[in-house]
């Protein structure tokens, strides 16, 4: 497969390095030194055989909003605050944070903690255009050797800072020298303006209650195990999207990054939503008596490229395997991008009748898909988990009923499992999938203003038939060409479902596919019987358990209820029942709403009615919200004004609409156009259609094109888009 080579700069290649090109250096070894102190101690007692006056220095990876990926090797004394980063790169408070673990190893091939300046040397030439290296100036004009760390942690290359400058250019790197202290008369400013703010929160008397919180926090931390802020969430779902996503999929342990690109591992917390996924869906299509199958991963190149037309366009996305241990394998095989090309000959000779017929196949598989965009787990991602149906049909009419049912189990997975508001319909023919008929799909809408596709259910015509020769005898034994479907599901629907719903405690999760739906968290004082403390919880989880409800009972001693409470929070749990001894005595507990972070009162005797009823409130509570939110970021326009505003607002456009593919193409041109001109920031530089939907309003007679004037045929749905 071509995957990149994990390429690490590890001691020995960098050694190797020094010495081709005749560097003078010294690498020393020690125990492991993953911070700046344990390093400063290390060599204050054991200074490095290297000529004075030298330094230690530290490594930062950054990105900015616009994508453009910053390394900095500093003096490890020098101010690297984002604030100050921001003033010197010339961009916007805020702009300027680390670059994401899934960065640090598609580009520098490592992990957190190990960047260092030769991990510019895994850089391939495209991703050298993206990143900038800066060189602290101070290093420069005041060291005579620097230590870069940390080389695995174990190690440290000591240098002349000329030398690793001359060895980064000779290796075609612009080396920036960047001073990074604050002129004075900034600082004075900056000094100004702070004694502002704070003068501000004393009047308010925030200063002091910032005090007591520390006070507090202070006292807390104590057992560092009860630091609950460090549990939670620190981007704020409205302020970086992308970063809170990340954060919230990885702390709530639903997702672990990888050393390949796009690959990521999908812990229980996600696999078992996908579980729940998997077995409604499996459900609904058994019912209608599609079987399931398993084809073989690999296509041969002779099959993927017998439908040229549709492979085509999707080729560079196409993972080969080229080599087995030393040898080729030639010609290589490809892992399967969709099984069309894997299944259909293996259906031509399995269908000779019409009693052949319906053939309904479907599998639960994983799929390769090389992409070059930037990965996001879940949405968008190289490996993928996926349900792919098939089937064929005697005629076009028994075929489009198949699409159609289809879409609508699909509408079910999302809106009556997940919660989350979807629209059916139909993709123009720009953006249907080139190989069929027509392209049918539902498409999602998300708070950060992007369009998702969610689910595609493909009326193919007797495209693959022909050129797959899938033949029946009909009735009257004449041969006839079968008419065919394919469908997809994938695990994007967790990725969708994450994004809509969470907030900035973490995930919330929907009851019917949440992996726990219920927590139980104990409040036991060290004064408190604590064996009926426990008793009663084992009681209320028994019965719960009998009454089907996935629960947990968090009886743990290690952590504090505080702490138990964040960390349920945080992996979405829909409801927790906590109780005390004061609750027992009232024969009550207390139940806590993930979905709306309300709390009330329930009597032991009630617990598991209850406990039924408001997970289905919570379901039905998170469905609505979303419609709501949809709703409210939805614009209809008539004209192409109107369309870009609502676009800018971040908005889902409706528009009457021709149907023409190269308006489509001019829309799509002139809003790029228009953004490339724009001073603006926030200016939308693309958009798509979603698709037609199917529920159609109204179109009032004369009615013309939001863009070239011609007839209007449709509504069609605009938006950006993943
Ligand atoms: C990438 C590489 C090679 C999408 C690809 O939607 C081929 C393809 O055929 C490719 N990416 N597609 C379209 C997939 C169509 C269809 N296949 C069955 C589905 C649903 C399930």
């Amino acid at each position: 497969m071509s995957s990149t080579p994990v390429n690490y700069p590890d001691k020995d290649s960098i050694a190797k390095l020094l010495s081709d090109e005749k560097i003078q250096n010294l690498i020393v070894d020690h125990e492991p030194l993953l911070t700046i102190p344990p390093a400063l101690e290390h060599f204050t007692k054991n200074p490095p055989a290297v000529e004075a006056p030298f330094i230690y220095c530290k490594n930062l990876f950054l990105k900015n909003k616009a994508g453009g990926l910053y390394l900095i090797t500093a003096a490890h004394d020098t101010k690297t605050d984002y604030k100050l980063l921001c003033k010197i790169f010339k961009t916007k408070n805020g702009n300027i944070r680390e670059a994401e673990k899934d960065k640090l190893s598609s580009y520098l091939h490592c992990e957190p903690g190990h960047v260092n300046s030769f991990s510019l040397l895994n850089l391939s030439e495209e991703q050298k255009k993206e990143v900038q290296f800066h060189l602290d100036k101070n290093l420069v004009d005041n060291y005579k050797t620097i230590g870069i760390p940390p080389m695995n942690s174990s190690s440290t290359c000591w240098l002349k800072p000329d030398d690793l400058k001359s060895l980064l250019e000779k290796k075609g790197f612009t080396v920036n020298i960047t001073d990074f202290t604050v002129k004075e008369e900034e600082k004075k400013d900056e000094n100004k303006n702070k004694g502002k703010d704070e003068g501000k929160k004393k009047e308010k008397g925030e200063g002091n209650k910032k005090q007591d919180k520390k006070e507090k926090k202070e006292k807390k931390n104590e057992n560092p195990d009860e630091d609950i802020s460090a549990l939670g969430i620190q981007n704020k779902k409205e302020e970086n999207f992308s970063d809170w996503y990340s954060e919230c999929i990885t702390k709530s342990e639903m997702i672990d990054y990888y050393d390949i690109s796009g690959c990521y591992i999908l812990r229980p917390w996600s696999y078992e939503i996908w579980e729940k996924i998997q077995e409604y869906l499996d459900g609904l299509i058994k019912a209608i008596g599609v079987k399931n199958y398993n084809f073989p991963l690999f296509v041969s190149q002779k099959a993927l490229f017998k439908e040229k037309e549709h492979v085509e366009g999707f080729s560079p996305e196409v993972a080969w395997v080229t080599k087995s241990g030393k040898g080729e394998i030639d010609p290589p095989i490809a892992i399967r991008p969709t099984s069309e090309t894997i299944m259909y000959p293996a259906f031509a000779k399995w269908i000779r009748s019409h009693r052949d017929l319906p053939l309904l196949a479907n599998q639960w598989t994983n799929i390769v898909r090389w992409e070059f965009k930037n990965p996001t787990p879940f949405i968008r991602t190289r490996e993928f988990l996926w349900q792919e149906g098939h089937t064929v049909h005697a005629t076009y009419e028994e075929a489009e009923q198949m699409v159609y049912k289809i879409l609508e189990y699909y509408r079910m997975v999302y809106e009556d499992l997940c919660a989350c508001p979807v629209i059916p319909g139909i993709k123009t023919e720009n953006e249907k999938f080139p190989g069929g008929l027509f392209t049918s799909s539902i498409e999602g809408f998300l708070p950060n203003g992007k369009g998702v596709q969610c689910a595609t259910s493909h009326h193919l015509g007797q495209n693959f038939s022909k050129m797959f020769e899938i033949v029946f005898l009909d009735k009257e034994k004449k041969k006839q060409l079968a008419w065919q479907t394919s469908w997809g599901l994938t695990t994007r629907t967790i990725g969708v479902l994450v994004m809509m719903h969470g907030d900035n405690k973490g995930l919330v999760l929907p009851p019917k596919v949440a992996p726990t739906q219920v927590v139980i968290v104990p409040i036991k004082t060290s004064k408190d019987n604590a064996e009926e403390i426990m008793g009663k919880g084992n009681e209320i989880y028994d019965q719960l358990k009998k009454a089907g409800i996935r629960v947990i009972f968090d009886d743990s001693e290690m952590h504090t209820p505080g702490w138990k409470y964040a960390q349920w929070e945080l992996k979405g749990v829909p409801i927790r029942i906590e109780y005390g001894k004061k609750d027992l005595s009232k024969d009550q507990v207390t139940f806590f709403c993930r979905d709306n972070l309300e709390k009330f009162t329930v009597k032991l005797e009630n617990v598991v009615d209850k406990i039924k009823e408001m997970l289905d409130v919570i379901q039905k509570r998170m469905f609505e919200k979303q419609v709501e939110r949809v709703k409210k970021a939805t614009t209809h326009a008539n004209d192409f004004n109107s369309f870009l505003e609502g676009l800018n607002k971040g908005n889902l456009v409706y528009t009457p609409w021709c149907k023409d593919s190269d308006c489509e193409d001019k829309v799509k041109a002139k809003v790029k156009e228009i953004a490339e001109k724009s001073e603006e920031q926030d200016t939308v530089g693309t958009c798509k259609t979603l698709n037609m939907p199917l529920k159609q309003e109204k179109i009032e007679e004369g009615t013309k094109c939001f863009f070239c004037d011609k007839k209007a045929l449709t509504w069609a749905i605009w938006g950006r888009s993943y």
